[in-house]
């Protein structure tokens, strides 16, 4: 089996590969699970955005944006306390190292999502978009589940 050295010299188009034969367990992927957002409070013109990704490539890669037809901007944020207050600031994007989990909750690192616009069903769709190791993209598409 020289699958490794082949990943590694095709890397860039092994993982698009990747990407859609995530349906396959035995294929390194972006696996995402437990998408939701907090519905959005009337009045109001942000929510936040939460999604779990497991990366099983042999190498980081790194969240850098999310889009949304439902929404004008997202922003990857981050959480800390600072002063005993909680503070969310802008970031540019969250490692994933290889073989790890990316877990974006309530109270920690989120997605904030600003300026819905259109019409809301059940479930929202997202386009995460992923920074591999040779710098290439790869988009992610993910249905948020709408939590009231
Ligand atoms: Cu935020």
């Amino acid at each position: 089996m020289n699958k490794p050295i082949k990943f590694r010299a095709l890397a860039a188009a092994t993982l698009i590969t990747a990407l859609l034969a995530a349906c396959s367990t035995s294929e390194p992927a972006l696996t995402p699970s437990n998408a939701w957002l907090r519905a959005v409070v009337p009045g109001t013109d942000r929510t936040a955005g939460y999604v779990t990704v497991e990366n099983t490539f042999d190498s980081a890669v790194k969240l850098v944006g999310a889009s949304s037809p439902n929404f004008g901007r997202v922003e990857l944020h981050t959480m800390s306390r600072e002063n005993g207050q909680m503070q969310m600031r802008p970031v540019d994007g969250f490692t994933i190292e290889a073989g790890e989990t990316l877990a974006l909750k309530p109270s920690g690192d989120h997605l904030m999502l600003l300026f819905p616009r259109g019409e809301f069903g059940a479930q929202v769709p997202f386009s995460l978009a992923f920074r591999g190791p040779d710098g290439g993209l790869m988009s992610l598409d993910v249905s948020f589940t709408v939590q009231q």
